[in-house]
């Protein structure tokens, strides 16, 4: 491991790209690739950048130093177990989370929690700031660390800061209840370009930065604006983040992905219908929805538990957190109901797995998949539905998705649902296995050639250019 030096091009996040694990025989700890989607779009953008990540190792109170893996220089931020507890799963998991979506759950607002949030944000920008080059480009990520562009401003005056939020931005009288909401909203007017995935949440923050801190209006237009504040400009703009289509694409043409694919039909029984669910297992996913509605759809006789058969993939997530280990029970429970009544010995119609699985064993279920469910309360974007799409060039297959993902805003020939109202998500799944092929056939090409377009490498694109325009039109505006 080389100690790296400090780099242009710096993400910072509150997770690396991989993980130290301690193997349970008792043998040395070892790094993996850790989780999710943000981690998938960032190791492409940084690979053609070069540069540096800066985020905790996934795991508590260990100290490791700056090193290099694979061409990138991680610069690890050590938690202690009490912060994980605090910054992690409090503050971010069980304030944050609910309430920017829609406080499906009431948030808790706890206040030893967010000193430790301001602490840990604070640490996170001491590491960004010793690994960023002078003048360097920072891109900071996520909800875990919104006051980090103002921290790191006042450290590093010379570096040029975006920040993007993943997940939605909240209706302003929401975030409003957030006893800590003008210290939130200054620590991201630190940064020159504040990324959401819709206007709608551009137009909040714009709203919120006015209301709270009396500002002059904001320039701009119904996607997005800028504000001056003294002699610098933040520029908030909407960035509907994707996936590497591409890439995806031809990995799911594969042999070996489309044989598994055959494989896994004829494993549940060569059913007429594969229905699909892929989610981490999260009360803002809907899981509970498409389950009490297929349950329904069984029982009044309308889908026939012989032809018709459910997989869902639910990823273990946040298990330490009593609202997750209350919908894993609910969720479980409705999986056995609907086993307990409609199965045959042999044959169950939800096959349920609460697991991780590798990439191409996911690859290949939505390849198996005839209709891919995605039927979240609430979701920032959505990247499993555009993954499903990618991986269908061919027209076939169909997508159940709600309108209340950010991804509906663009894949609207979907079958749009509202995930409130049961008998629509039922007609939706009813029509996606009804419908005319030919019809169906034209509203997947329309959304695959969507897809293929606006890719991950064209999402970071747009972004660090608007950034680069930003800090360029702040050193104008200062006059130097
Ligand atoms: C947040 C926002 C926003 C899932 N199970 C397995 C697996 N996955 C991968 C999927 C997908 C990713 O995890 C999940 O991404 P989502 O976008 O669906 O959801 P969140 O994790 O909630 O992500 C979301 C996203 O950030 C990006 O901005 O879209 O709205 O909530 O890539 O494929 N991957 C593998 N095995 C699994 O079992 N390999």
């Amino acid at each position: 491991m080389n100690e790296p030096n400090s780099d242009d091009f710096v993400v910072v996040a509150n997770r690396l790209p991989v993980d130290l694990e301690t193997p349970t025989d008792g043998g040395p700890p070892v790094w993996r690739r850790s989780p999710g989607g943000l981690v998938t779009a960032m190791e492409t953008v940084l690979r053609s950048n070069s540069g540096a990540w800066v985020g905790w190792p996934g795991t508590p109170d260990v100290t490791v130093d700056p090193f290099e893996e694979d061409g990138l220089s991680l610069y690890p931020v050590e938690l202690s177990s009490q912060e994980v507890e605090e910054y992690y799963e409090g503050f971010s998991n069980d304030t944050l989370w609910p309430l920017y979506h829609d406080a499906l759950i009431p948030p808790t607002f706890d206040r030893r929690w967010w000193r430790t949030y301001r602490a840990v944000n604070q640490r996170f920008a001491e590491a960004a700031a010793r690994a960023a080059a002078p003048g360097a480009t920072v891109w900071v990520h996520d909800y875990q660390l919104q006051l980090v562009p103002r921290m790191l401003r006042e450290l590093r005056p010379d570096v040029t800061i975006g920040f993007f939020l993943h997940i939605p931005f909240p209706p302003t009288e929401l975030f409003l209840q957030l006893p800590w909401r003008k210290a939130i909203v200054d620590g991201l007017l630190g940064a020159d370009l504040v990324g959401f995935h819709l206007p709608g949440g551009a137009q909040n923050f714009l709203y919120l930065a006015n209301r709270l801190f009396g500002l002059p209006a904001p320039r701009g237009t119904s996607s997005g604006g800028t504000i001056v504040l003294g002699d610098r400009q933040v520029r908030v703009g909407a960035y509907p983040i994707s996936i590497d289509s591409a890439q995806l694409r031809e990995r799911s043409r594969d042999t070996a992905v489309q044989e598994r694919a055959a494989e896994i039909r004829r494993d549940l029984g060569d059913p007429e219908v594969m229905l699909l669910g892929v989610d981490r297992l999260d009360y803002t996913k809907g899981i509970d929805v498409r389950l009490e509605a297929l349950h329904e759809l069984f029982a009044e006789g309308t889908l026939d538990p012989e032809k018709v058969v459910m997989v869902q993939l639910a990823t273990p997530s946040r298990e330490r957190l009593t609202a997750y280990a209350q919908l894993r029970d609910q969720v479980e429970r409705e999986v056995g109901r609907i086993n307990g009544e409609f199965a045959r010995l042999g044959s169950p119609v939800v096959h349920y797995l609460h697991a991780s699985v590798d990439r191409d064993e996911l690859l290949a279920m939505y390849t198996g998949a005839d209709v891919m469910l995605v039927t979240p309360l609430r979701d920032g974007m959505n990247l499993v539905a555009k993954e499903y799409i990618a991986c269908h060039p061919d027209g076939s297959g169909s997508l159940v998705l709600s309108e209340f993902a950010g991804a509906a805003a663009e894949l609207r020939r979907a079958l749009l649902v509202n995930p409130h109202d049961l008998e629509g998500v039922k007609r939706a799944i009813v029509e996606a296995i009804e419908e005319d092929p030919a019809e169906r056939k034209k509203r997947m090409k329309t959304m695959h050639a969507h897809v293929m377009e606006y890719d991950v490498a064209r999402w970071s694109r747009t972004f660090l250019e608007d950034l680069r325009a930003t800090s360029g039109a702040h050193v104008t505006a200062s006059g130097s």
